[in-house]
């Protein structure tokens, strides 16, 4: 009998375990989860095999490109792909095959700004410090929650256990956020704020730091640039203007300044709250900005680079961060790390015009639940000419397919998560083997994402998947050949051969794991890790914590922080010139979204054991709901620029007045889907409120602080 439980031996999890994770007994034995590709016929999905899905594939995707090129073709990539192996390791080469600029991520609902943030600082996107919460004085948490989100880039399970040390060794937490989460009841201090100010006050406490002599910048002599005109364009932003623009007390204000400015080991972090706003990659910037002066990025107990097991431990290029190489060709939104941003997809799919949009590919993505307009976003994705979905459920979005290709059950799959290790707290590698055998006639997902891309690379539908795998190996290997010269005698062929997995995503992760910081190096380093002993070590390795690593991640041209690069200077400015009180007399109210512990965004609501406790409503404060004359259980109307929504009410005071907050990844009630437990509860959908606005420096969707009306429904409307 199957059932999940967590490791207590486990190097990082020390046995915590989401509830979600234990809901995977429910996924792998839902019913309403594909097995086995399905075709629409007439209107009707059909099971059929792999070979008639998969030259159904080519035969759409062929006729698509011939008569409207390329960029007919547009590609959206949703967050899941991000923990599996597959998806770390086999989307590139279907990128690459499908040459489209129509290219979307769920990174551009997410955390794009904090990307392009320290894109622009550090060199790369990719390179993104973790607090190390467990040798920090001072925790810092903007617009996050960990304790129900289990922490976001910031790999650190059982947040709970963690503030608890931290305020045992005389530490403390501080929660900036404009409702009283689970992570504030634990933490020492709440501040609420109005939400999209955090820019504001990040920007008042920088000018506080510099103004009141509290930089420490000794540990970065000769790396950094532009001192002087960040003095100087932060000095509009005082605290008092803070105060009043993120309405809060003054005295709040200017004890967090002085607590940061005073605590030796300080950890400013910032997620969703920060980074789903107009000013997204200006605030996220910002909390790098005082990480930096207060010299505790780079050190223990401040913010670090992890140095997981399958990266190199120095930066493989000095070519730095470039944004807006190219533009989305209706409204000229810029690419940002070859990605145009989610919120222009739909007017891509509705412009007529040589580049318009007439397929979708979907992998692991619900984009008519997780974009903004959705009502839009549906009718735009319902009128293509073709949708390939790479997905376990008829659902929302790929209700719409013409052919549906699911992955094996991931307890089929092994896994070794190439994100969560990258941004993890301490430096660990942790590989779980595949549960169960995939069961006969069933594919992993790294075989389906393989077709595909020999598919788009104009190969035929029946080329085996592995001629992909042995692609990408023999690139990776090439590298390192060339690196080691001709003289070495190395070849690529000796490397693949010495590998031990069969061919797949675990052969690949052997290879970086080997020649990766703490690998064996082919033997060269004899008592190295390699996959063989990631295998051995079930409860998984323990790499040590985070170690000062600046020098060797700098990936900036000339090796320093710029701490004031014109893209931000002129944002700065965007910000001061916006008006202080920005609400509207039409629209007075500010939505914000929240997650749930037991929903996982849209996709994990069609299991039961979830879906206790999770509920869909409209939290409203206390004195908003006597203004406005609702009640507890009762319904409200809320309407945006976007759409409107009848939906019940939650009445609390954990929320700031003025704000409502409704989760995201509901509303499943779209007639098609099959989703039977999720459709006995839909809840509805936020993004039908959300208009495609857009943070112009990331291109980031603006999801929280969408200022609405709120009514009472009348019963003539019910
Ligand atoms: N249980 C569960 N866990 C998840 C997910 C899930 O759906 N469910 N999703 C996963 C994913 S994809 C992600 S990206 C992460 C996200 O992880 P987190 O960012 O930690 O999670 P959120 O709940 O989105 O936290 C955002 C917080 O910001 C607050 N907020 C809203 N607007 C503002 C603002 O303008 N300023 C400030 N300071 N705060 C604001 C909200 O009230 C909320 O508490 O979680 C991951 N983990
Ligand atoms: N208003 C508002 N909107 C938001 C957010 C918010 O806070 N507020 N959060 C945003 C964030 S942070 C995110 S990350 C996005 C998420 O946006 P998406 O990634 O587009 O949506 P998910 O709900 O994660 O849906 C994942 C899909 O992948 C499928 N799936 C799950 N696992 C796998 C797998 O291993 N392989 C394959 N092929 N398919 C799989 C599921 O069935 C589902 O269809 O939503 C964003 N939308
Ligand atoms: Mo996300």
């Amino acid at each position: 009998m199957l059932k999940v439980r967590g490791d207590k031996d486990h190097v990082l999890s020390r046995g915590f375990c989401c509830p979600k994770g234990v809901a995977l007994k429910a996924f792998h034995e839902d019913p309403d989860r594909l097995r086995l590709p399905v075709v629409k016929e007439n209107g009707k999905f059909r099971t059929v095999d792999w070979q008639t899905a998969l030259n159904c594939v080519a035969e759409g995707l062929g006729r698509v490109r011939s008569a409207h090129g390329n960029n007919g073709v547009a590609l959206y990539l949703g967050n899941p792909n991000t923990h599996t192996m597959a998806g770390a390791l086999f989307l590139a080469p279907l990128i690459k095959a499908l040459k489209t600029r129509n290219f979307y991520t769920a990174s551009s609902v997410d955390q794009v700004p904090k990307q392009a943030a320290c894109g622009f600082l550090y060199g790369s996107p990719a390179t993104i410090p973790v607090p190390d919460i467990d040798r920090t004085q001072l925790f810092v948490i903007f617009g996050g929650n960990p304790l129900v989100s289990g922490g976001s880039l910031m790999t650190a399970p059982d947040m709970r256990r963690r503030i608890k040390d931290l305020q045992n060794r005389g530490g403390s937490c501080i929660v900036v956020d404009p409702m009283k989460t689970k992570t504030a009841d634990a933490a020492d201090t709440h501040l609420s704020i109005l939400p999209g100010t955090d820019a504001v006050l990040l920007l008042a406490i920088v000018g506080h730091l510099m103004a009141s002599g509290a930089v420490r910048v000794q540990a970065y002599n000769g790396m950094l640039r532009n001192m002087d005109a960040l003095k100087d364009a932060v000095a509009p932003f005082t605290l008092e203007r803070a105060a009043r623009v993120c309405g809060m007390d003054i005295e709040e204000v200017r004890h967090l300044a002085d607590q940061i400015a005073q605590t030796e080991k300080t950890a400013v972090y910032g997620r969703m709250g920060t980074s789903v706003v107009p000013f997204g990659a200006l605030g996220s910037w910002a909390i790098e900005i005082v990480n930096i002066l207060t010299g505790n990025l780079d050190a223990p107990g401040g913010t670090g680079f992890p140095l997981p097991a399958h990266l190199p431990e120095k930066a493989q290029s000095r070519k730095g961060f470039v944004t807006g190489r190219w533009a989305s060709r209706v409204s000229g939104a810029p690419e940002v790390m070859g990605e145009l941003p989610v919120s222009v997809m739909t007017e891509e799919m509705e412009t007529a015009g040589d580049g318009q949009i007439r397929m979708l590919i979907t992998v692991a993505g619900n984009p008519v639940i997780a974009i903004p307009e959705s009502e839009r976003v549906d009718k735009a994705i319902g009128a293509l000419d073709f949708q390939v979905a790479v997905d376990y459920y008829i659902n929302d979005s790929t209700r719409h397919a013409d052919v549906i290709l699911p992955p094996t059950s991931p307890l089929c799959q092994g896994h070794y998560d190439f994100v969560f290790h990258g941004f993890a707290v301490r430096n660990t590698a942790a590989y779980s083997p595949p549960a169960f055998p995939v069961p006969e006639g069933e594919k992993t997902k790294w075989e389906i994402l393989a077709h595909l891309a020999l598919i788009a690379g104009g190969g035929s539908a029946d080329a085996p998947p592995q001629l992909v795998e042995q692609a990408i190996l023999s690139s990776l290997a090439g590298n390192v050949v060339r690196a080691l010269g001709e003289q070495s005698g190395v070849t690529t062929d000796m490397l693949i051969t010495a590998l031990t997995p069969p061919p797949g995503p675990e052969r690949i992760l052997d290879f970086l794991v080997r020649v990766g910081p703490y690998g064996d190096r082919f033997g060269m380093t004899p008592n190295g890790l390699t996959f063989e002993k990631l295998g051995a070590a079930p409860h998984g390795v323990d790499l040590g914590p985070l170690k000062s690593r600046l020098k060797d991640v700098l990936s900036t041209p000339d090796g320093c922080m710029d701490l004031l690069p014109e893209i931000m200077a002129a944002d700065i400015r965007r910000l001061d010139a916006t008006p202080e009180n920005g609400a509207r007399a039409d629209r007075p109210y500010r939505l914000i979204g929240r997650r749930q512990l037991r929903t996982n965004n849209s996709w994990m609501h069609n299991l039961q054991p979830l879906l206790k406790g999770s509920t869909c409503t409209l939290m409203v404060h206390p004195e908003d709901a006597r203004t406005l004359n609702l009640t507890d259980g009762g319904r409200a109307v809320v309407t945006s620029d976007a759409g409107r929504l009848d939906v019940p009410v939650a009445i609390t005071d954990r929320i700031k007045p003025g704000v409502v907050s409704l989760p995201h990844g509901w509303g499943h009630d779209y007639a098609g889907a099959k989703l039977s437990v999720a459709e006995t509860h839909p809840g509805v959908n936020t993004n039908r409120l959300t208009p495609a606005n857009m943070d112009p420096v990331s291109g980031n969707a603006v999801m929280n602080g969408i200022p609405v009306a709120i009514g009472v429904l009348s019963s003539a409307q019910g």
